[in-house]
C-alpha cells in the first residue's frame, strides 16, 4: 500500500520541527505534547479492546457534570493525570471529571503550562463501538512560576491556548493538533506505535453541505434556530440551494472531525432545558473552536466568538456553532433575524 505523505513524520517530530520554527522554544512544550501522545497510546490500547476486558458499563459514581462516569472514561483520566504529573511541564490540570482543578503532587516541579482535558468525548457512544475521542487544551500560566498553579491560569479566554487537538478513536485512531501554526492530522500504526503524519496543513472547505446536531432536541430551541434548521433541509431553487444532508454522530470530536474535512456546520444550541447549551466551554468548546479556526473555519456561541468568551468558571457551558465559515455566517444571520 503506498505512503500517503511523501515523508514518514512522527507526531514527535513535528512538533520539534514546529518548535524549531518558533523563537526561544525551549522544547518544554514538545515533551509535554510528547508525554501526552504516550497517554492517548494508552487509553487507545483499552478503547480497541474495550469489548474484551472489563472496560465497558459505568463504575456506579456520577461526575461534577451529574452523568454517570464510564469506566473508560475513569480509565482515561487516571492515565492523563499520571502521565502528565511528572513531567516538569504543568503546575496543574483539569479535567471534565474532576470537580475542581488538580494539583501537581509536591513531589514533582510545577511547570510553566497548564492542561485542560476531556478524557473520553462522546461518553453515551462507548459500550456502542462509535467513536470517541480525547480533547486537550493547553494555557501557558500566568500566576508566577514554581508555585502550584491556580484557578486564574485556567480561566483565560481561547485565544490564549497556546496548543490545542483531539484524539478520536475510531475505525483508525488519530491525533489532530494545532500549536497556532496550521492543523495537523496524524495516523497512529499501532504496528510500529507511532502517530504518523497523515493529513498536512489541513484547510476546512469555505463551505459544506452538511449541518450536524441533534434535532430531537428541536422543539426546545428558539424560533431562529427552528428557522435556520428549517431552511438548511430545504431545496430553495430561487437560492440555487439544495437541502443539506443531516450527519450526527453524538460524539462532538467525530462530528466536529467530520466537518473538518468535509466542510458544513456542527451545532449545539442553547434551548429552553439547557439555556447555556450543553457543551463545556473550556475543555470541549474551546480546544474544538481553536482547531477548526486554525484550519480556516470559524466558532460562535450565537452572539460572538467562542475563543473571544472570558471564562468565569471552570464547568461552565457555552452554546456551539462550528464550521466552515461559510455555514457559520449563514447560521448567524438566522439567528440575529428578528
Ligand atoms: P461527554 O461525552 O464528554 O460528556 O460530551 C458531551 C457529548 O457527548 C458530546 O460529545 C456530544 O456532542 C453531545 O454530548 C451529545 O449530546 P446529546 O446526546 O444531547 O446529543
Amino acid at each position: 500500500m503506498p505512503l500517503v505523505s511523501n515523508k514518514v513524520v512522527t507526531i514527535e517530530r513535528h512538533i520539534i520541527e514546529q518548535q524549531e520554527r518558533s523563537n526561544g522554544a525551549t522544547g518544554d512544550f514538545s515533551s509535554l505534547l510528547r508525554d501526552l501522545t504516550l497517554a492517548f497510546k494508552i487509553i487507545n490500547r483499552e478503547v480497541m479492546q474495550a469489548g474484551l476486558v472489563d472496560a465497558l458499563g459505568a463504575t456506579g459514581t456520577e461526575n461534577i457534570q451529574g452523568e454517570l462516569v464510564q469506566k473508560l472514561d475513569a480509565f482515561a483520566d487516571t492515565v492523563i493525570f499520571r502521565a502528565m504529573d511528572h513531567g516538569g511541564h504543568l503546575c496543574a490540570m483539569a479535567s471534565e471529571e474532576n470537580e475542581n482543578i488538580l494539583p501537581i503532587p509536591k513531589q514533582y516541579r510545577c511547570g510553566k503550562y497548564v492542561l485542560l482535558f476531556d478524557p473520553l468525548d462522546g461518553s453515551s457512544n462507548i459500550d456502542v463501538n462509535v467513536s470517541i475521542g480525547t480533547i486537550f487544551s493547553i494555557l501557558r500560566r500566568i500566576t508566577p512560576e514554581d508555585i502550584p498553579g491556580e484557578m486564574e491560569d485556567f480561566l483565560q479566554p481561547g485565544y490564549k491556548q497556546i496548543a490545542a487537538g483531539y484524539t478520536i478513536y475510531g475505525p483508525s485512531t488519530m491525533l489532530v493538533y494545532t500549536a497556532g501554526r496550521g492543523v495537523y492530522g496524524f495516523t497512529y500504526d499501532p504496528s510500529v506505535g507511532e502517530f504518523i503524519l497523515s493529513h498536512d496543513d489541513i484547510r476546512i472547505p469555505e463551505r459544506g453541505s452538511i449541518y450536524s446536531v441533534n434535532e430531537g432536541n428541536y422543539h426546545k430551541w428558539d424560533r431562529q434556530m427552528q428557522n435556520y434548521i428549517d431552511w438548511a433541509k430545504s431545496d430553495i431553487p430561487e437560492e440555487d440551494k439544495k437541502a443539506y444532508s443531516l450527519r450526527y454522530i453524538g460524539s462532538m470530536v467525530a462530528d466536529v472531525h467530520r466537518t473538518l474535512l468535509y466542510g458544513g456546520v456542527f451545532l449545539y444550541p442553547a434551548d429552553i432545558k439547557s439555556y447555556k447549551g450543553k457543551l463545556r466551554l473550556l475543555y470541549e468548546a474551546n480546544p474544538m473552536s481553536f482547531v477548526v479556526e486554525q484550519a480556516g473555519g470559524a466558532a460562535h456561541d450565537g452572539k460572538q466568538r467562542v475563543l473571544e468568551i472570558i471564562p468565569e468558571k471552570l464547568h461552565q457551558r457555552t452554546p456551539l456553532i462550528v464550521g466552515s465559515p461559510k455555514n457559520v455566517e449563514e447560521v448567524e444571520r438566522f439567528l440575529n433575524a428578528g
